[in-house]
């Protein structure tokens, strides 16, 4: 046991107060990328690239949620959501960088006052990786002026609605903005120099911490949080140093990059050191972590696999796998069922995940803001889809992360991704998450099996003892 804990682990049920969510992003669901003042953003760039998304997606339509946000938040209220992750996106709130769009703030408070007269919490996420091109070709994230525009951009949200949120998030998962959009080129905005990822890691934090600032100022009382994508890292063979220090430097580049300097005010020695070629030391100027490490009230965690990692560098770039993601490096195969994303599914991971937050990086309570999958979803002829392996993901899922609160760790709440199926950034949308199936060309909505299934979780505040 990890501490006191009051919580029985029979019937799988969580704590009073539980927060039971769903999540999205704008890009991934909005559509509507010209509509009152919005500008492009590097991802409607980025699509525009030839072979660079599959199927040649683009932000177009989406889910059109822009136009169709009251009947999605009504499905919302039917089933029962507590809160509501969304993402806001910069492009419409200052379209190149600079001047605000009243019209684009008018979208983000009818949305939330939708939410709040529906009783669902909003959940808003500042940055979810759809920069304004116009200040990438300032540079993007690799200039640090890009960090003070985004703290330009949070004062310009927390002006139109600290009045009526409890909860920021300043960033969504920093590493891929900065590693797969600028150092293996898989995300927008498509670029393949590695000291323009690391300076872009840093900057992301800066404006991170900037954020938390403005937030502070401007929403007192409110709740300032960020998100990270975590991995639990095994390597393949421990007896062999080449695979430990594979796992070590994983580690430090895919969660304690992140996690030192925000929870802790500094970054970890190894990783500075792994960094230096890189010219890490070289963008922190003096007070950046002090700012970087400003306390927060919570830590948003999004889970979707670990790591099973051996010395074996990436064929196309030649970069250290941890640059450019799992799913791309030729790690070894375990044999464990994967989804429709390739990705192994290893739900008891997740508890060793939250024990590991808990133990090293204390007091800080957490959420699971990201939890999901994608399966190969087939609608019957009326619609409706039965996707057990989804229910079995979150009911497997669920426990794991009950297994953890259970001894004693403070694991607030939990989020699907995704509420409906989206835009899944380079995959296109091919790959569905959602809770509820989207025919993209009629726009209609069919809750899956899955959706009805996590309604009576949510209703429950757990299993209720199922099986
Ligand atoms: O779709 C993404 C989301 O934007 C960020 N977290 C992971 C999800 C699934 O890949």
């Amino acid at each position: 046991m990890l501490g006191e804990s009051s919580v029985h682990t029979d019937g799988c049920t969580f704590p009073p107060g539980f927060v039971w969510g769903v999540s999205t992003a704008a890009f991934q669901i909005e559509g509507a990328t010209a509509a009152d003042g919005r500008r492009p953003s590097i991802w409607d760039e980025f699509c525009a690239r030839p072979g660079a998304v599959v199927g040649g997606d683009t932000g177009e339509p989406a889910a059109d949620h822009y136009r169709r946000f009251a009947a999605d938040v009504a499905l919302m209220r039917e089933l029962g959501v507590g809160a509501y992750r969304f993402s806001l996106a910069w492009p419409r709130v200052r379209p190149d960088g600079g001047a605000v769009n009243p019209a684009g703030l008018d979208f983000y408070e009818q949305l939330v006052d939708t939410l709040l007269a529906a009783g669902i919490t909003p959940w808003p996420t500042l940055y979810h990786w759809d920069l304004p091109q116009a200040l990438e070709e300032r540079g993007g994230w690799a200039a640090r002026e890009t960090a003070y525009r985004f703290a330009e951009y949070t004062e310009a949200v927390l002006g139109r609605l600290g009045d009526r949120v409890d909860t920021w998030t300043t960033l969504n998962e920093p590493w891929c903005a900065a590693f797969l959009g600028y150092a293996s080129g898989r995300h927008a905005p498509g670029r393949t120099e590695p000291r323009a990822a690391v300076a872009a890691a840093h900057h992301l934090l800066l404006g991170h911490g900037l954020a938390v600032d403005r937030i502070r100022d401007l929403a007192p009382g409110a709740r300032a949080g960020v998100t990270f994508n975590l991995f639990p890292v095994t390597p393949v063979d421990p007896a062999d140093a080449a695979d430990r220090d594979t796992a070590r430097r994983v580690d430090g580049l895919q969660n304690r990059l992140f996690l030192d300097p925000v929870l802790r005010g500094h970054y970890p020695d190894d990783v500075l050191a792994d960094l230096a070629p890189y010219g890490l030391a070289d963008v922190v100027a003096d007070g950046d972590t002090a700012r970087i490490g400003t306390p927060l009230d919570l830590l948003g965690v999004n889970y979707y696999r670990d790591l099973y990692v051996s010395a074996v560098p990436d064929e196309k770039s030649g970069l250290p796998s941890e640059w450019v993601g799992a799913e791309h490096a030729g790690f070894p195969d375990r044999g464990l069922p994967q989804t429709d994303s390739g990705w192994d599914v290893n739900a008891g991971e997740l508890t060793a995940l939250l024990r590991r937050l808990h133990t090293e990086y204390p007091r800080l309570p957490l959420y699971l803001t990201e939890n999901g999958a994608a399966f190969p979803d087939r609608a019957d002829a009326d619609g409706a889809v039965h996707d057990h392996d989804r229910i079995a993901f979150i009911d497997a899922h669920l426990r794991a992360a009950h297994e953890a609160v259970a001894e004693g760790v403070d694991l607030r709440g939990y989020f699907y991704w995704s509420l409906l199926d989206n835009f899944e950034w380079a995959e296109g949308y091919a790959k569905r998450f959602g809770l509820v199936h989207v025919d993209y060309r009629t726009q209609r909505r069919t809750p899956k099996a899955s959706a009805s299934w996590y309604s009576r979780v949510m209703a429950d505040n757990g299993l209720n003892g199922r099986r």
